[in-house]
């Protein structure tokens, strides 16, 4: 791993504050115990998501300066449409406000009431706008990827005996498509191999499915392969992508990610007819499809970001920084994810306060005592995120995994930062028996984590 430094320096700063504790403790309390409903200035360290906090750099702001405004063809459309072909290859495009917008336009095209959707594994809106178009989501990733002590390269792969099963067994007319998430978010943003990749792709050649990608993190994904696949060390980031997308009909894309945006995303295939579906429902719930919801900067941004993002130096530091995180955490015995994803440290919140049972939310638990703590905001990635009220018995039925994210902002936070997060988390961590169970008193029936309220169990 390089031992450089960041290869940028800080040119614009924004001023953090760390609020006494009773007053934290006050701030949570009216937040429903529920990070989503803090105030942003109310947070110290901000590692909710990675999503829309990157750092953009001068030359993105320059771009989005001179780039003309217009309702229809900006050039900004133009610059994004020829990263897009250069980096990922696909014939057809359409950009959109973020990834949700581009899942959103796929499902409701693609998918009928009792379709299922087979992926390594959904994340949460992906997993919220299949159902909202009645279909089912289903997770097909290897088991491996279930067990957080694990170490294998490539935990994020989907389970490709699996898969060929489930299509056999529902047959491939009740699969309008098959999506693989690059990296695994709901798992620890675990890499998907190429291979995995390829494999995938016969399957779906052979019983005559789509195959999209969830790109959001492509090119950490990219980096991964580079590391770790026999074959790609003395290939580019951007050769390892054109590669990965050449075995797809198409991808769903959060520029908020790996674009280098603060908003974004795109949805592209190669299939002709599907894209004309596409366009028209754009035009209908986005925008026209040169601005796809979107001031025409952000497009200019994105086309620069997306070539920030491929960058080789970038990945390395970005790379090293979170395993720095991780080291920190794992030489004190902090149980997280192993190996560490490329965009975040999870930590297996069921390890870590293994007295909470998933009824009371570990996950959530943790992620309250951190900011109470410290001031420091992750998410939850477990039952309040992915558990489940049955709807016939009304019974709850926990997530498999109780996770807590700590999600690295891209160019955002020094290692000072994550060295505070780390010393806070490793002093909790030696108090963990202290720490309670929360009760949900309020969820709605999808995306629940959101804007979920609990009240501590004392
Ligand atoms: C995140 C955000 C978004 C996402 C994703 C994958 C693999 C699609 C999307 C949708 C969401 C989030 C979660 C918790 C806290 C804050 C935000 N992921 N596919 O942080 O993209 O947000 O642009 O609609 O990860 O992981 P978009």
């Amino acid at each position: 791993m390089s031992d450089l430094p960041e290869p940028f320096k800080i040119k614009m700063v924004e001023r953090i504050k760390l609020h006494p504790r009773e007053k934290r403790e006050a701030l949570i309390r009216q937040a429903g115990y529920n990070v989503f409903m803090l105030k942003a200035e109310d947070v110290f360290i901000d590692l909710l998501t990675d999503s829309g906090t990157s750092a953009m750099s001068d030359e993105q702001w320059a771009g989005m300066m001179a780039t003309t405004q217009a309702y229809a063809g900006s050039e900004s459309y133009y610059s994004l449409e020829k990263a897009m072909k250069d980096i990922f290859g696909f014939k057809y495009f359409i950009p959109v406000h973020q990834g949700r917008a581009a899942e959103n336009i796929l499902f409701s095209t693609m998918l009928f009431p009792g379709s299922y959707v087979p992926n390594n594994m959904h994340f949460d809106t992906t997993e919220a706008n299949v159902l909202r178009n009645k279909g089912i989501p289903v997770n097909l990733v290897v088991e491996e990827a279930y067990d957080t002590q694990k170490i294998l390269p490539f935990k994020g792969n989907m389970d490709v005996s699996k898969l060929e099963a489930f299509i056999k067994e529902k047959t491939p007319e009740k699969i309008p498509l098959i999506m693989v998430t690059i990296t695994n978010n709901s798992a620890g943003g675990q890499p998907v191999s190429m291979q995995n990749i390829r494999e995938v792709s016969e399957i779906a050649q052979k019983y005559g499915i789509p195959f999209f990608i969830d790109a959001c993190r492509f090119a950490e994904n990219c980096f991964f392969i580079k590391q770790r696949e026999e074959g790609y060390q003395n290939k580019s980031v951007k050769e390892i992508a054109r590669e990965i997308f050449s075995y797809a009909d198409g991808c769903t894309f959060s520029g908020k990610k790996e674009a280098l945006t603060n908003i974004g995303g795109m949805l592209c295939t190669n299939i002709e007819e599907l894209y004309e579906k596409f366009k028209n429902l754009a035009i209908t719930i986005e925008g026209f499809i040169t601005y796809g919801g979107l001031a025409c900067r952000e497009l200019e941004a994105m086309a620069i970001g997306l070539y920030e993002a491929i960058d080789e130096e970038y990945q390395a530091y970005r790379h090293r920084q979170i395993e720095y995180l991780a080291k920190l955490l794992r030489d004190e015995g902090v149980p997280i994810v192993e190996p560490p994803g490329g965009h975040a440290v999870y930590i297996d919140a069921k390890r870590f306060l293994p007295h909470i049972p998933p009824e009371e939310f570990p996950g959530q638990a943790l992620v309250v005592q951190l900011y109470i703590e410290a001031g420091v905001r992750a998410v939850e990635i477990g039952s309040s995120c992915f558990g489940k009220v049955d709807e016939k018995t009304g019974k709850f039925v926990p997530a498999r995994m109780e996770l807590v994210r700590l999600s690295i902002p891209r160019r955002t936070y020094t290692d000072n930062h994550l060295r505070y997060v780390a010393k806070s988390l490793i002093k909790l961590y030696k108090e963990r028996e202290q720490i309670r169970g929360l009760r949900r008193v309020y969820a709605p029936r999808l995306l629940g984590h959101f804007t979920a309220k609990f009240e501590p169990i004392n």
